[in-house]
């Protein structure tokens, strides 16, 4: 399978994942400005809205939307212990989760990519939204877990690490949030997560 990706973009979190997988994959680059994939592919004409993570599977589909890949990688490999049985309570809970970070704090961060010099009012506004969300993971760390959902990594940790880190591209600070922080912490000492951002890059 081949994974398209921008360094540092939500397609981390697939990549984070099929590296815990330990399983046989490729990347290719999409670059932001051109959409042009490395071998110089229309990146449209894999994934229709142009945005990453694409997960090209060895039959030729094409899977799109982050938290459907990631779940689909999950359930693919059932002793991974990377997402609960699905139909279950804790599954649910799992994917709660996922949804707050992909519909929330994910789009939380678009008014910043999409005007980086967002400022004054707008930027107050965006940064109050932010805050209300971090503020929730702060709220499901305080019980003492180590990650989001208990004390084992899982997909949503993969997802949430690596949308936390995008606080540092906006210079926002999570200071306020110290078990966000040691959250982060926690998953970038994940080996998964070392080989990911050496294989991507700086963000681009
Ligand atoms: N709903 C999509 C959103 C994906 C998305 O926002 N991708 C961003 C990177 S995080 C992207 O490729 N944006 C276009 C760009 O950066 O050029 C998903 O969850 O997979």
């Amino acid at each position: 399978m081949k994974l398209y990706y921008k360094p540092g973009a939500c397609s981390q979190a697939t990549h984070i994942t099929l590296h815990e997988l330990g399983i046989d994959f490729q990347l290719e680059q999409v670059n932001r400005e051109t959409g042009q994939t490395e071998s110089g592919q229309d990146f449209t004409t894999i994934s229709p809205n142009g945005y990453v993570p694409a997960l090209a599977l060895d039959d030729g589909e094409v899977l799109t939307e982050g938290p459907a890949i990631l779940q689909f990688l999950a359930d693919q490999h059932k002793d991974s212990g990377l997402a609960p049985a699905p139909g279950t309570r804790a599954r649910a809970r799992m994917q709660s989760i996922l949804t707050f970070i992909s519909s929330e704090l994910h789009t939380g961060f678009r008014p910043f990519f999409r005007n980086p010099s967002l400022a004054n009012e707008a930027r107050q506004q965006a940064e109050a939204e932010l805050q209300e969300h971090f503020g929730y993971i702060e709220s499901l760390l305080s019980d003492g877990r180590d990650y989001l959902t208990g004390n084992e990594f899982t997909i949503a940790d993969a997802y949430g690490f690596v949308v936390s880190t995008w606080s540092s591209f906006v210079d926002f600070d999570l200071s306020p949030w110290p078990k966000v922080r040691a959250f982060q912490a926690r998953v970038n000492s994940r080996p998964s997560v070392q080989a990911a951002l050496a294989a991507e890059g700086p963000a681009a």
